[in-house]
C-alpha cells in the first residue's frame, strides 16, 4: 500500500524525520511517501500557523488523491484540516493526536499528554473533547521546548521533555504518555526506556492504522459528514478548488 505523510509545516528535516519514522513500524511492502507544503510556516505552534498550514495541507491532500495513496496522514499533533481533508480523499485519512489517544486508550488506564510549548496545552485540550478522551486523560502538560528546538536536539532539551513525562507519570497519574508534536516521533522508544510506561507517538500508531484499515478494506464513509465538498465557485488563491 501506499502512504502518503503530510508534515503540514514546512520544516524539511522534520519531515524527513517523520518519514523516517514511519518507515522504521511499516510492513515491508507499504511505500511510505512523507511531503509538505510548499507555502506556510516553519512550524505549528498556534492558531494563526495552524489555520495556514490547514489550507496548505489540503493541497497536499488532493495530491496525494491523485497518486492514487491509500491512506494519508496528517502528522501535526492540532490534527489540522482532518474533516476538510476527509471530505477531499477517498482513501482513510488519520490524525496523529487522534491515533496517539486511541492506542494509548488501549495500553493505559489514563494517558499523559506532553507537548511542546504552554501556548498549545488549550489545542490539547480541545483535542480531547472532540475526540471524547477526557476521561482518559491524566493532564496535558508543556516541556516548554519550541518545536524547530526538536530539530537538533541538545541533551538538555531531551532532559526537559523527559523529566515533563516523569512529571506526568508521578505527579498526575499517568500511566502511558502521549506525545504531543510529531517533531517528537524518533524520540519515543528511548523515552519509553527511561520511564518504564509505553510513550505513545501519533506517526507510528497512525501508520499502524492506515495500515490495518487497508487490510480491511475500510475507508472513509462517502455517506454523510465527509461527502464530498459542495460544489461553488472558489476565487482569487483558491480558484483551483472550484467545482
Ligand atoms: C506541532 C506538531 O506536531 N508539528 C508542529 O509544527 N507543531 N505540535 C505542537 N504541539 O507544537
Amino acid at each position: 500500500m501506499k502512504i502518503q505523510i503530510i508534515n503540514p509545516n514546512t520544516c524539511q528535516g522534520m519531515t524527513e524525520a517523520i518519514g523516517r519514522s514511519a518507515e522504521a513500524v511499516s510492513l515491508s511492502d507499504t511505500q511510505i511517501i512523507a511531503c509538505s507544503p510548499q507555502h506556510g510556516p516553519r512550524s505549528i505552534e498556534c492558531a494563526l500557523d495552524e489555520t495556514i498550514a490547514a489550507a496548505a495541507l489540503l493541497d497536499e491532500i488532493a495530491k496525494g488523491r491523485e497518486q492514487g495513496v491509500d491512506a494519508h496522514i496528517i502528522a501535526c499533533f492540532g490534527d489540522p484540516a482532518l474533516d476538510a481533508a476527509r471530505e477531499i480523499a477517498s482513501a482513510p485519512v488519520i490524525g496523529v493526536a487522534e491515533a496517539a489517544f486511541k492506542l494509548a486508550s488501549i495500553v493505559s488506564h489514563r494517558f499523559g499528554i506532553v507537548t511542546t510549548l504552554a501556548r498549545t496545552l488549550p489545542a490539547a485540550e480541545h483535542l480531547l473533547q472532540r475526540y471524547g478522551y477526557q476521561h482518559l486523560c491524566s493532564g496535558a502538560r508543556a516541556a516548554d521546548i519550541p518545536v524547530l528546538d526538536l530539530e537538533e536536539l541538545q541533551q538538555d532539551t531531551f532532559e526537559q521533555l523527559k523529566n515533563e513525562c516523569l512529571a506526568a507519570i508521578q505527579q498526575d497519574g499517568a500511566d502511558s504518555i502521549v506525545l504531543g508534536c510529531a517533531g517528537m516521533s524518533e524520540l519515543a522508544q528511548e523515552l519509553s526506556s527511561c520511564l518504564n510506561v509505553p510513550v505513545i507517538d501519533g506517526v507510528s500508531a497512525a501508520v499502524k492504522l492506515a495500515e490495518s484499515l487497508h487490510q480491511l478494506k475500510l475507508s472513509t464513509s462517502k455517506g454523510g459528514q465527509y461527502a464530498a465538498p459542495i460544489q461553488k465557485q472558489f476565487i482569487g488563491r483558491y480558484q483551483h478548488w472550484s467545482r
